[in-house]
């Protein structure tokens, strides 16, 4: 169709919609929306025709010839550089160009031309990919910049704008970037020259533009999950370092990191500019800084107020910063007044041409553009302005011309600000305005019970209501710590900082990333935008550690709590502390690492005080006396301190009680005294922290709310501890003054002086007896269960719970009695009587031997009405699969002791797929783990597989798996969180660090054998059988505490561990039956001779060859009996070794001669005939107990001959003299490690050990197909001597470490893969 048959088709259409329509029977409203679509239509038409009647396609001025070079030389002399904008940016406002995109489109440049020769065949779209015209159009780039500069502008920028990976990924050009980088700074460069040339009395520079990628570190992509990040700080560190290097190659005379719309992609820019210098030595370059606020809200995009922003970046030391982009000038005023009152810096501004018009074009012409930027120099808040989107070099040279005539007083920069500055997304000055700094500790996972429970069970979301609380409740920094040893600490602190900044009524304050591993703390800086506090380093590790991590602090712009440790240990004393901190401040403030003295905090460690040992008790004095000489001394420092330290000496279970905010199961008695021991402790606090902050303290992590206020504590209280704290009184005696107070105190509430039950707690003790048990229940209190059970159970429970009510079995009981009551208040306990509740089928998987667990499980079900069909241990699938058949199970449980066992439930749940099972199939056992079922059970099985912690569980899980009500719910929950942990496993794959097997094994241990170390000669070399070993002698090498954990008995703090558990309120009574039982047993063992104690011991020599050890016959012909092989830590971590056990034996080319020893013990022959008779008479409690005790006789054998090796056998330590809880600490030398344990978690091994020891003969001991030894009471170890043996975990390893170890053992590598499943850092299915 030609263009008039178009146009009159067009009108044609127009009238019939026209004519149908009488206007003046519309609305009022109706014919607002028809004005409004005509408006649109109009300004349609008026832009194409804009578009259409334009100037001609712009063709670049084609420039000739070479120029001199500019006066900073060539390469940059970046300190001339700098003086000449010092110099002029004080005398004048000086000009940047405008937009490179707007005056690009004026060349109207098509697909080709963007193509150029280069491209013209690529398979990808690349108009719009500005960038590359400095490739495929470089006279245009150049004639702009050069327009540019002869409009006026002094500097121009870069066409570098998208010139990352990161950026150019969306073109798939990421290859090109440096030489991109390069040859765009080339071109500018060239620009200059030339009109330097033309105009020598004003030299012209270029600006490195560093935009800010399309990528946001702070921001999530996801709407549905807030903590989700599509990029990490590593990731844009390394984009940004490579378009830096390419910008300064190229020549660049100034860096500019622009259009900042995420502090921390900035962030990450400066640290790879910083990082850059460092490591090429380049002379550093003038930076300038440039932000987007994006609305009137006057905020970043990731939330941050304009102060903000600038508390996040000052540590780059800017040589000017300002705002640019989003916004016209007229908005932008108060966020660039508020800029100017904040930076110690230049100032400028390069905005926009006006906001956006509706068409998303600008349509502010030259003159309105400076007429509208006036303002900024009328005011004195600018050095330098320049033009963004919509600008031209027209509106530049309009801008230039108006300053050249009107002469405006550049800005004058605030004089530089030596108190600490830090930020969230809004930012706090530390002085005396703010006063003392209250540090949050609530998310401090040392410090917080609660908290860490709720990390540890993987509830991110509800660890942030808390980080919410703190922030309500006036902290003013948030701490957050992730030092556990059961968490990735890494892993925690990101994803729990992550969740936590997009939640600005927290993430307005300032963080305090807190860790001992520094590692960890850094993994933290990299989430945060705002200008943080990391907590800690210190001169333990030496002066060359301190410093390197400092400069890392350093270049994340944090301020630094240091700790008075040194290479010797912790300050105690007032002249350790002052002369450590005097040192690191002294080293910090130095030329060699130039830290702000304002952004040192120190902590001069608060001790305990009142512990029993007089010494200490000066602790706080010391304390308080350090505080004042750092304040006199060091200036500038601040002082910080945990201050619940100080009573430790009163600790008590008040904490616990504190932390859930209600009784934790003490009677009335116990409640008094422990609110006697808060009471104290507080005041002690109070009082400790008034002589503090009087003497400088201006930082402490403190739970604020609970501290009274020191005038409030009654005397004479106040002045009891006020001498204890200062350790001074008339007469000496105040230490003892005050525990005697504290003891009269005490007797004086036992008489009935200090009764005090919590207000909620009576009341809910007045309602109905199934209202009480759903509130006990909901909120885990124990103080009253007892009784209320009772009288449930008087009035509800059914003749086969009377029955069972019999059992002996303690927790068990508890727990079966309180669902009776549960069931019997809902009036279900009749229904549920006649059917049961359903069938579950148990069985412990092939190759595992585990028994105790499952049937732990089996009684607690079978005593909540579940029919249990325990298939027993060692169960092949089809066995498993049968019996469910046969008994129409409606639940399966797995159990399994040892890591191979989750690749046998993997093949179950495959197998249940295979045959369309859709029974709910439960793991269970000590080696399984939500996130392994999560990740490899659940995926293979469409029915629902879970996991479940513990036998109490069991329970909950069952019924509400067969409850038609429940069940839904149930598996969509499951589901839904075994999705995520998924996500978080892979996430968490993908974002740990590695070293190479090679570059770990040149950071391995390195002992100089033969100098440093010369290993001992032992007494015996080869074998020694026991084959009847007097169990008598076993007990005093008992370790109790396993014994409870099998009974799920755990006291709470600090009644925990074996022999404290008798104390507690709790669980005491029945810890010391369930003792007494486990005694009176062992006795009957050891009369009647059930149990057998047999093992085998041996000593070879050995030599370390590289990650093996080749061990050789003990006749000591040299012959080579075979090869243990170990595995080395791969997992990046901040200690200075990468482990391996081989690392502890002497290399076979030291020349030293070395041993290794092993042995397998058991104290299970004969459990099982007697446990099986006891299953047949129905009684499971003994049963179970039999199984506990053989297994801690065997745990107490292993403990005894690993004692007799050191002492006799071996010999190293004829004079150790340990006490039986001593060895359990390991305080010896030499260590145990047994095959499956972190430190050889491969249990193959454990078939060499085997063959050494003739294990088999010797003592009776098998093994099954996966490497479990039977009978189960049995244990296994390869021993190792020398001083610096430790126990570490192997921890992930890679497929480079999977592949030689391979090799070496003779695998394949499918199944070293398979061995090694749990521990692979890769996916080996990938
Ligand atoms: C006590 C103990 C032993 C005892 C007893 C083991 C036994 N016979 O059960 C002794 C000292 C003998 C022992 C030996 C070994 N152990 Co061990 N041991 C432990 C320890 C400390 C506690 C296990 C335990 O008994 N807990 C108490 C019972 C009651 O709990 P449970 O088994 O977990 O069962 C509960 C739940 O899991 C759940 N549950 C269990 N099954 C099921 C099933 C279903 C369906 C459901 C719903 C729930 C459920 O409910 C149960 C009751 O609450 C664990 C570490 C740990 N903290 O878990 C290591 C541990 C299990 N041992 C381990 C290893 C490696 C070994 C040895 C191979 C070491 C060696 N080379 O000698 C041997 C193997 C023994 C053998 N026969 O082959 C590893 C296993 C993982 C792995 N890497 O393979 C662990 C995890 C230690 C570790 N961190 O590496 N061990």
């Amino acid at each position: 169709m030609d263009s008039a048959s178009l146009s009159a088709a067009v009108t044609a259409e127009i009238e019939r919609q026209q004519a149908a329509i009488n206007y003046d029977e519309l609305s009022l409203d109706e014919l607002k929306v028809v004005v409004a679509s005509l408006v649109e239509r109009l300004e349609l038409a008026k832009a194409a025709l804009t578009s259409k009647m334009d100037t001609p396609k712009l063709v670049a001025a084609k420039v000739e010839g070479t120029f001199p070079d500019l006066p900073w030389g060539s390469p940059v002399d970046a300190e001339m550089v700098r003086s000449y904008l010092e110099k002029n940016m004080q005398e004048r406002i000086m000009v940047i160009d405008g937009a490179m995109g707007t005056t690009i489109q004026q060349y109207k440049f098509s697909e080709e031309d963007f193509r150029g020769e280069r491209w013209k065949d690529i398979d990808q779209e690349l108009k719009g990919n500005n960038d590359l015209l400095v490739f495929t159009q470089p006279d245009t780039i150049r004639d702009i910049h050069r327009r540019y500069f002869l409009a006026g502008a002094d500097m121009v920028e870069t066409n570098t704008f998208s010139g990352t990976t990161i950026a150019q990924a969306d073109y798939k050009m990421e290859h090109i970037v440096y030489e991109l980088n390069k040859v765009a700074a080339e071109l500018a460069v060239d620009a200059a020259k030339e009109v330097t040339q033309l105009e020598p009395h004003k030299p012209r520079m270029v600006c490195g533009a560093i935009g800010p990628t399309n990528r946001t570190l702070s921001i999530s992509p996801s709407v549905e999950d807030p903590g989700f990040r599509n990029c990490t700080w590593d990731e844009v560190v390394t984009a940004y370092k490579e378009q830096v290097a390419g910008l300064i190659d190229g020549g660049v005379h100034i860096i500019l990191v622009e259009t900042i719309f995420d502090t921390l992609n900035a962030k990450a820019a400066l640290f790879a500019i910083d990082e850059y210098y460092e490591e090429s030595g380049c002379p550093r370059l003038p930076v300038i800084i440039s932000g987007t606020i994006v609305d009137m809200s006057g905020r970043t995009l990731s939330g941050q107020t304009t102060e903000a922003f600038y508390v996040s970046v000052q540590h780059s030391k800017p040589l000017c910063i300002g705002l640019n982009c989003a916004l016209g000038a007229p908005q932008m005023l108060p966020f660039m007044q508020a800029l100017a009152g904040v930076a110690e810096c230049f100032v400028h501004s390069y905005p926009n041409a006006g906001l956006p018009n509706a068409m998303g074009g600008y349509d502010d012409t030259p003159q309105m553009f400076s007429d509208a930027v006036r303002q900024f120099a009328e005011l004195g808040l600018v050095n330098m302005l320049g033009g963004c989107c919509g600008t031209t070099p027209e509106h530049i040279a309009s801008l230039a011309q108006m300053l050249d005539r009107e002469k405006f007083k550049p800005h004058v920069r605030n004089p530089l600000c030596d108190k600490m500055r830090l930020s969230g997304l809004e930012a706090i000055t530390v002085d005396a305005n703010l006063g003392y700094v209250n540090i949050g500790e609530r998310c401090n996972i040392a410090g917080s019970a609660k908290f860490k429970k709720l990390i540890l069970d993987g509830k991110y979301d509800k660890g942030l209501e808390i980080a919410l609380a703190q922030a309500e409740s006036g902290a003013t920094v948030i701490d957050v710590n992730m030092d556990e040893g059961l968490l990735d600490g890494e892993y925690a602190m990101k994803k729990f900082l992550n969740m936590l900044i997009p939640e600005p009524d927290v993430s307005k304050l300032p963080i305090c990333v807190d860790s001992s591993k520094f590692h960890i703390g850094v993994a933290g800086l990299k989430c945060c935008q705002g200008k943080c506090i990391f907590n800690s380093i210190s001169l333990k590790e030496g002066e060359a550690a301190f410093i390197k991590n400092a400069k890392i602090v350093k270049r994340f712009g944090a301020a630094v709590v240091v700790m008075a440790f040194d290479e010797v240990g912790q300050a105690a004393t007032y002249e350790d502390k002052c002369r450590i901190c005097k040192r690191a401040y002294d080293i910090l403030v130095g030329p060699e690492v130039e830290f702000p003295p304002h952004d040192i905090i120190f902590d001069p460690n608060i001790l305990t005080i009142v512990a029993g040992v007089e010494e200490h008790n000066n602790y706080g004095k010391d304390f308080i006396l350090a505080t004042k000489y750092i304040k006199e001394n060091l200036p500038g420092a601040h002082i910080s301190g945990g201050v619940s330290n100080l009573s430790f000496g009163f600790r008590g279970l008040t904490a616990l009680e504190a932390e859930y905010g209600f009784i934790v199961s003490q009677p009335a008695l116990e409640r008094a005294r422990s609110q006697l021991l808060t009471a104290l402790r507080e005041a002690m606090h109070a009082i400790f922290l008034y002589h503090c902050i009087q003497n400088g303290m201006d930082f402490g992590i403190v739970n604020a709310g609970a501290m009274p206020i020191y005038e409030d504590i009654p005397q004479p209280m106040r002045q009891y501890c006020e001498e204890v704290v200062l350790n001074e009184s008339a007469d000496g005696g105040h230490v003892e003054r005050l525990l005697k107070f504290a003891e009269e105190e005490k007797e004086r509430k036992d008489a009935g002086g200090g009764k005090v039950v919590k207000k909620d707690a009576a009341e809910w003790r007045n309602k109905p007896i199934k209202e009480r048990l759903t509130y006990s229940l909901v909120k885990g209190l124990s103080e009253f269960t007892d009784e209320d059970v009772e009288e449930a159970r008087q009035l509800f429970a059914t003749p086969l719970e009377q029955l069972h009510a019999t059992s002996t079995l303690p927790f068990l009981e508890a727990e079966k009695t309180k669902r009776a009551a549960e069931r019997a208040a809902a009036g279900l306990a009749e229904e549920e009587e006649q059917c049961g509740k359903g069938t579950v089928v148990l069985a412990t998987v092939k190759g595992d031997v585990h028994d105790i667990g499952k049937n732990i499980v089996g009684v607690v079900l079978g005593c909540n009405n579940f029919k249990v069909i325990d298939c027993g241990v060692m169960q092949p699938c089809f066995n498993i699969l049968e019996a469910c058949r046969e008994n129409k199970a409606q639940i399966l449980g797995l159990s399994g002791l040892i890591t191979p066992s989750l690749d046998e439930m993997v093949a179950v749940a495959k197998e249940m797929e295979r045959l369309g099972m859709k029974i709910p199939l439960l793991i269970g056992g000590a080696t399984t783990s939500k996130m392994h079922t999560a990740v490899k059970v659940a995926p293979m099985y469409s029915g629902v597989a879970m996991h479940v912690l513990d036998a109490s569980r069991a329970v909950g899980v069952c019924s509400a798996l067969l409850n038609p009500d429940q069940r839904e719910e149930m598996v969509e929950d499951v589901n839904e969180q075994y999705e995520e942990l998924r996500e978080d496993h892979y996430a968490s794959l993908a974002s740990r660090k590695f070293k190479t097997l090679e570059e770990a094994r040149e950071l391995g241990l390195g002992v100089k054998w033969g100098k440093d170390a010369t290993p001992p000669t032992p007494q015996l070399v080869g074998t020694k059988v026991y084959e009847d070993y007097p169990l008598e002698e076993l007990l005093p090498y008992i370790d109790w505490n396993p014994f409870f954990q099998v009974w799920q008995l755990r006291g709470k703090y600090p009644n925990r561990g074996y022999p404290k558990i008798f104390n507690d309120e709790t669980v005491g009574e029945e810890a010391k039956k369930l003792h007494a039982d486990g005694e009176a047993l062992i006795a009957d063992i050891i009369k009647n001779k059930t149990l057998k104690a047999r093992a085998v011991v041996g000593i070879w020599p050995a030599n370390a060859v590289g990650d093996d050890i080749e061990v050789y016959a003990a006749d000591g012909s040299g012959a080579v009996r075979g090869v243990l092989h170990t595995l080395r830590q791969q997992e990046e971590r901040e200690d200075d070794h990468y482990l391996a056990l081989s690392d502890f034996v002497a290399t076979k080319e030291s020349g030293v001669k070395d041993y290794v020893g092993g042995f397998a013990v058991s104290c299970g022959f004969g459990c099982e005939e007697v446990c099986s008779k006891l299953r047949a008479e129905g009684d499971d409690y003994q049963g179970i107990m039999m199984e506990a005790v053989a297994d801690r006789l065997a745990e107490a054998f292993a403990e005894l001959l690993h004692h007799k090796m050191r002492k006799e056998l071996w010999g190293y330590a004829p004079d150790e003299a340990l006490s039986a809880d001593d060895m359990l600490k390991v305080k010896y030398q030499g260590i145990r490690p047994a095959p499956g344990y972190p430190t050889q978690p491969d249990h193959t091994e454990k078939a060499f050990l085997w063959e050494l020891l003739d294990a088999e003969k010797a003592t009776g001991i098998t093994m099954t197909d996966s490497f479990a030894m039977l009978p189960a009471a049995s244990v296994s170890a390869v021993i190792f001597a020398n001083p610096c043996s430790t126990y570490f975990q192997v921890g992930k390893v890679c497929k480079d470490q999977i592949t030689d170890y391979a090799s070496r053992k003779g695998m394949s590598m499918e199944e070293a893969e398979r061995w090694m499943g749990p521990y692979l850092a890769y996916d080996p299915a990938a």
